[in-house]
């Protein structure tokens, strides 16, 4: 039996919270869940899923069910593996938190997603800074099943690692891609925008502020604008690119990057909450109640 599995989170110090990150990858310890684990699973499943009706994109519900996910318990990742490796051959792995970046790539790039064992305290049930279980297996999974997703997220993985060995600034470039497509990405179905981004979709204030708020500005899908525009991690988006279809993101990462790179090596990062005159503007927002620091 390995080891107890650590729970490693973001660590308070003087500077406020910062990251703490590990490598190891654990089994995931069901047997060890509480009932208040599994109380927190049913607690943030049954209102994300209230919440995320006619907001989520399709394939995200009905992925859900075809995982047979429910809010009586928490899955256990080898159940969830037999589904994934008979459509995508994804593998879902255990992990104790947040895993450096090259490590992170290079699961994603040979299909295992990184799962974080813990999920949050009572106390952390609006909001956790870093990514636990529910924001993995509610947010993430889903779309793993989606094969033009999946192989998105394989080939953003070798993206990363080729990324990772080029700059940092390489590195700055593509984690702005995963960040406004993979975790806050929009996409239009049916003339309507619907949310496919994982930090979104376990989000309850941001699930309804993205779609419904007149502050943020809505984009159309530009991969060389994304990976121009700064962003923040502990705020609503300030701005949401919207995709038209997972194809698109696909086709978007077949080219080589390095030209790209450089290119964008010469040029002016965006702040998050401006528009373009090349913008494909959905809408642009009122940026009421943006936080008003220059960071992003
Ligand atoms: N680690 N466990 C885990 N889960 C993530 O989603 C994750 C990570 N490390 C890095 C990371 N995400 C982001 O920096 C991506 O943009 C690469
Ligand atoms: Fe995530």
């Amino acid at each position: 039996m390995s080891a107890e599995p650590r729970r490693v989170e973001n660590k308070l110090t003087d500077k406020g919270y910062v990251p703490v990150y590990t490598t190891t990858i654990v089994d995931q310890p069901w047997d060890s869940y509480t009932k208040e684990d599994h109380a927190t699973w049913s607690t943030l499943f049954k209102r994300q899923r209230e919440i995320l009706k006619g907001r989520a994109c399709a394939e995200f519900i009905e992925n859900q069910k075809r995982f047979g996910m429910s809010a009586d318990e928490i899955p256990r990742f080898e159940e969830l593996n037999e589904v994934l490796g008979k459509t995508t051959g994804w593998k879902l792995i255990g992990v104790e938190g947040l895993l450096p970046e090259l490590d992170f790539f290079d699961h994603l790039a040979n299909r295992r997603f990184p799962v974080t064992w813990w999920i949050r305290r009572p106390d952390q049930i609006d909001y956790i800074a870093e990514p636990d279980m529910f924001h993995d297996l509610f947010g993430h999974v889903p779309l793993l099943l989606n094969p033009v997703f999946a192989d998105y997220m394989a080939a953003y993985g070798r993206g990363g690692v080729k990324a990772h060995g080029i700059s940092a600034e390489a590195l700055v470039n593509l984690t702005r891609l995963y960040w406004y497509t993979v975790e806050f990405g929009l996409i239009r179905q049916n003339g309507e925008l619907r949310i496919y981004g994982s930090g979104i979709v376990s989000s309850k204030g941001e699930s309804i502020h993205c779609l419904e708020s007149a502050a943020p500005n809505r984009i159309g899908f530009d991969l060389e604008r994304i990976m121009r525009t700064r962003y923040r991690i502990d705020t609503f988006q300030k701005t949401y690119f919207v995709i038209d279809s997972f194809e698109q993101l696909m086709d978007a990462t077949r080219p080589d990057f390095v030209p790209i790179y450089e290119r964008l090596a010469n040029q002016e990062s965006i702040p998050a909450g401006n528009v373009l005159e090349s913008d494909a503007v959905f809408n642009r927002g009122t940026g009421e109640g943006w936080a008003t620091d220059a960071d992003a």
